[in-house]
């Protein structure tokens, strides 16, 4: 007989049964849970020149997205020709370089949401902000939106892979038949720092103009009623005002939101201001959007604008 067995009482050995079988049952039900994501900072890795990683979120830069390799690939299906005018149902497909899809478990929430789209039309006057839904099929992604113009729109996706915890963007085009007769009129292009819509006065004041490339822009947003009163400013995505700006030729974009971070204290109720900071690299011609919810209706108003060199 094996002397270390003999060393053994039939208690010893229950004892490590029970031992061995409840270490099976943890590393089971450890198996079991649900892990999150599958994917790996290597699969959002790139060997290209210009790889995609910046964006450190206190010093919000212009990002050259269509210049710079993404190391995923999106693609775009609709249900039937886009066209100016009419609701537009999207299939967004969204993969690493090596075609593993990449699901809601593969990323991060960020700006309250896990996915999101910043759509815009060639001339800039369209812009919206869309929040795609999980597919059942891992790795698409489902939207609908209604282009006002025609023209080769442009999708910008804006996502943190669980992976990297870092953003990551992609891009893709849309062709929407139409020539914009549906769409607002070019007086939205006219170069302005301030705006009118719905009965409330937009102004977005740089603390020094012109705005030079290269330089951080000190930018102060302000809402009046028109008619005076209190502007029921309400939270959009996790904050009171969220500006996109772009360059003409929709090279990138850049994402700023308020340096007031604490949203349990709103701006004034009659005067909101907020205040932003926005460094432009290169000298063109520049529209930054803002986002804002107004009584829970959210609004969009663009101001145009030239940065120098
Ligand atoms: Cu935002």
């Amino acid at each position: 007989m094996n002397p270390a067995r003999s060393d053994l009482s039939p208690t010893q050995w229950r004892q490590i049964g029970l031992i061995t079988a409840a270490s099976v049952a943890v590393f089971a039900l450890i198996r079991w849970l649900p892990t999150g994501t599958n994917l790996s900072h290597m699969d959002f890795r790139v060997t290209a020149k210009n790889p995609i990683d910046f964006c450190d979120p206190l010093n919000p830069q212009f990002i050259p997205v269509v210049a710079v390799a993404s190391p995923v690939t999106m693609t775009l299906v609709t249900d039937a020709p886009p066209a100016a005018g009419r609701v537009v149902r999207c299939t967004l497909t969204l993969r690493t370089a090596s075609g593993k899809p990449i699901a809601p478990e593969d990323l991060l929430v960020s700006n309250t949401k896990l996915l999101h789209l910043l759509i815009a039309d060639p001339s800039l006057a369209d812009y919206q902000h869309v929040h795609p839904e999980p597919a059942k099929t891992p790795g698409d992604w489902t939207f609908t939106f209604t282009p006002l113009r025609g023209g080769d729109y442009r999708v910008f996706a804006d996502f943190t892979p669980a992976a990297t915890a870092r953003s990551l963007y992609a891009n893709a085009e849309l062709n929407v038949l139409g020539r914009g007769e549906a769409g607002p009129s070019v007086s939205v292009l006219t170069k302005s720092w301030t705006a009118e819509q719905a009965g409330y006065r937009f102004a977005l004041t740089p603390a020094v103009l012109p705005m030079r490339a290269g330089q951080t822009a000190d930018l102060r947003f302000s809402i009046t009623k028109e008619k005076g009163g209190a502007v029921p400013l309400q939270l959009v995505m996790g904050a009171f005002a969220h500006l996109v700006a772009f360059d003409a030729a929709r090279s990138g974009f850049a994402h700023i939101h308020p340096m007031e971070l604490d949203v349990t204290q709103p701006p004034d109720a009659l005067h909101p201001v907020l205040n932003f900071k926005l460094t432009i690299p290169r000298a063109g011609s520049y529209v930054i959007w803002s986002q804002v919810n107004l009584g829970g209706r959210e609004t969009f108003v663009p101001f145009w604008f030239d940065v120098v060199p």
